[in-house]
């Protein structure tokens, strides 16, 4: 179906534009061993399938180089480099590419080609996603090389087939606790994957139970290859996530003590045993110490101890470990004001800066607390300088409406990729800090927790599609604007009527301010429901050991952060964020109550009071959320009927339930606060 073929649906073009095309596409010749380098295979077929779909007629393999007009290959092959200046071609780093028009022989001719297959994979898509949006393919000279080495996806899959924070239906890896036999559902998701430039995946949930222990045993790496190599046959590398204790619930020892030699060759062995299957692996993705999961601690060893091991074990075969930083402490006492779970991840990890392996990466959640609607940017980004540091990000919804409701996180994720930590003077973005350009380190990159599920159209939301695809995007290119990768997915996903790329585009790109209007205000978070945290639910975490607090009471609600009177959390930042969260005047609206508690009657920025916004916003969101069903409700007709009954379905239920939202949380403070609206609107 159209909704399952996502940003894989090649529409034919109207006949001006294919003849256009045609030219240049209807001889294509293949330099290298395409039978032999599966990438490379991989490349031809979706080249032709590619083309074939959209210009309505199979295009013609050629022998020789010299009938072709568009070629496509690596560089060193010859008929390649005969046509590109060699300067040119030296600025294609390993997964780069470039798409060249030159005049050859008196024609014109296209080339596609990168150092390596996988360069050609990706030179592929991104020439068959111009002709997607309807670009000029006859003067092309574009060179595109990755911002990020690693752009993962982690799948937080159990293997009895359900997803931890999932929704969008059930595991397209297990059922049952064993693989799918069929792995054509998967052979798919890696074309999606590599359409959008990633190249590595964990296939396991990040809480490793008690048969997922076992996939890095003989039990199952014979399956594991299997998918390894579906993946590999379009530049994907894969990764597990492992249970630190492995050693004991797999392998029969006492202990997983890092230092203790039989656990360390315990761990070599597997290492050994993992690549005897799996050539290509990536490596090791761990949850230590954290939520119940077993870690170093246990032993009196650190993090350090702990990720060194692993990565020691991995090193003579190329893999990496992957750390998490989501270190807390999950079983706080609520009564005792002295901890805060927000400064956890830098009082964990930043005395450790320098002592890890050139070979183990930190993977920090964009936010100190956890993918809540709004958070200030983790200030672990701006405290580890000689630590390999990738940027964690939440596809799935988990806190973000579930993918019943629309909230599309792209401009979100901007907003952490482009902020400034200043940890070595101004431009020290987070993009930069992952990147690994800002401290010059050989790792980095981005993780996201995937959206994906085996509903037809992968994302239960269809619209959440978008959040996949602009993940990708950016993760591949963190300096493309909100807009346009919107653009882009609304054409390729909904073609290119004016009117409903100008709808779309603007449902998606002001649905993360809509969801947040009537959810959680002014940075505070956690208003949830606990445990599958959908809806809203004022006090579910206020007494508990969560760590996740809003403070409400008759006087004023908010966290207090700072350094004079609170937490002290303001002073893991650089100037000059330390001071300005740190001052009430400065801080930002939207974080206020992130970082200060304040009396209901504190006026914001905006001129209103905190009691007022609330009220106003939470109003207002409803209003919102009413208003994307008609939004949508205009497009009938211009969308097929499946994919438009299937989104305002959805649309209807988040119109509702925002009704609920607005409710609960204007009830709660109207009673805390005895205020009335300024405008007298009913509040029960
Ligand atoms: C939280 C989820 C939980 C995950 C945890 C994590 O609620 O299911 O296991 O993060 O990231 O957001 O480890």
């Amino acid at each position: 179906s159209t909704a399952y073929q996502a940003w894989l649906r090649y529409e034919k073009l109207p006949a001006e534009l294919a003849e256009a095309y045609v030219q240049l596409c209807s001889k294509i010749y293949a330099a290298g061993n395409v039978a032999e380098d599966p990438v490379l295979r991989s490349a031809q077929e979706e080249l032709l399938e590619g083309l074939q779909a959209m210009l309505g007629q199979q295009p013609e393999l050629t022998d020789t180089a010299g009938d072709a007009a568009l070629l496509a290959g690596t560089l060193d092959e010859p008929e390649i480099a005969g046509l590109i200046d060699k300067d040119e071609a030296a600025k294609v780093d390993e997964e780069g590419y470039l798409l060249h028009t030159v005049i050859s022989g008196g024609s014109r001719k296209l080339v596609i080609a990168g150092t390596t297959s996988k360069g050609v994979l990706y030179g592929v898509f991104h020439f068959l996603r111009i002709l997607q949006t309807r670009g000029r393919i006859d003067n092309l000279s574009v060179i595109e090389n990755p911002a990020n080495k690693l752009r993962m996806i982690n799948h937080w899959d159990n293997m009895d087939g359900s997803i931890e924070r999932g929704y969008a239906g059930e595991s397209i890896f297990y059922r049952d606790h064993a693989f799918i036999e069929d792995l054509s559902r998967i052979r798919d998701y890696a074309r999606l994957m590599a359409a959008v430039q990633l190249n590595a995946v964990v296939i396991n949930n990040v809480n490793v139970h008690e048969t997922e222990t076992k996939l890095i045993t003989k039990e199952f790496l014979p399956q594991v290859a299997r998918v390894a190599e579906v993946f590999r046959a379009y530049g994907i590398r894969l990764y597990l996530s492992i249970n630190f204790a492995a050693p004991i619930q797999a392998g029969g020892l006492e202990t997983a003590d890092p230092l203790d030699p039989q656990v360390r060759r315990w761990w070599q062995d597997r290492a050994k045993e993992i690549y005897e299957h799996v050539p290509d692996f990536g490596g090791f993705l761990v949850k230590a110490d954290s939520e119940h999961r077993p870690g170093p601690f246990t032993y009196g060893r650190d993090h350090a101890d702990g990720a060194n091991m692993l990565a020691e074990a991995l090193e003579p075969y190329g893999g990496i470990v992957i750390w998490r930083c989501f270190v807390y402490n999950c079983m706080q006492d609520w009564r005792d004001r002295s901890t805060d779970r927000a400064k956890a991840a830098y009082d964990h990890f930043r005395p450790l800066d320098g002592r890890f392996h050139e070979r183990v990466i930190l993977q920090i959640k964009n936010g100190p607390m956890d993918f809540q609607v709004r958070e200030p940017v983790s200030p672990l980004f701006g405290g580890l300088t000689r630590t390999n540091q990738m940027l964690e990000l939440q596809i799935t919804q988990e806190y973000t409406g579930q993918q019943i409701h629309l909230c599309y996180l792209v401009p979100q994720w901007k907003e952490v990729v482009d902020f400034d930590t200043y940890a070595a003077g101004e431009g020290s973005t987070v993009a930069r800090t992952v990147s690994g350009e800002l401290f010059n380190r050989p790792l980095g990159g981005f993780a996201g927790v995937a959206n994906i599920g085996n509903d037809e159209n992968w994302t239960g939301h269809l619209l959440a599609q978008a959040n996949f695809y602009g993940y990708g995007r950016l993760a591949w290119k963190p300096t493309l604007t909100s807009e346009e990768i919107t653009d882009e997915w609304v054409r390729i996903t909904f073609g290119h009527d004016p009117q409903v790329v100008e709808t779309i585009s603007r449902m998606l790109l002001e649905s993360w301010s809509i969801y947040e209007n009537y959810t959680a205000p002014l940075g505070v978070g956690w208003m949830v429901n606990p445990g599958h945290h959908y809806g809203p639910n004022v006090d579910g975490y206020e007494y508990s050991r969560w760590g996740t607090y809003h403070f409400a009471d008759c006087h004023g609600i908010g966290v207090d952060r700072t350094v004079k009177t609170g937490t002290g959390y303001t002073a893991q930042y650089h100037e000059p964020h330390a001071s300005r969260y740190e001052s009430l005047e400065e801080c930002p609206d939207e974080l206020l109550l992130f970082f200060h508690h304040v009396p209901y009657t504190h006026v914001l920025h905006s001129g209103k009071t905190v009691i007022q916004h609330i009220y106003d916003t939470h109003f207002e969101g409803v209003e919102q959320a009413a208003e994307l069903v008609e939004r949508w409700r205009s497009l009938e007709g211009k969308i097929d009927a499946e994919r438009y009954e299937s989104v305002l379905e959805r649309l209807l239920e988040q119109a509702e339930h925002a009704k609920e939202w607005r409710d609960v949380i204007n009830t709660y403070f109207y009673r805390k606060s005895g205020i009335a609206d300024q405008h007298g609107r009913k509040i029960y």
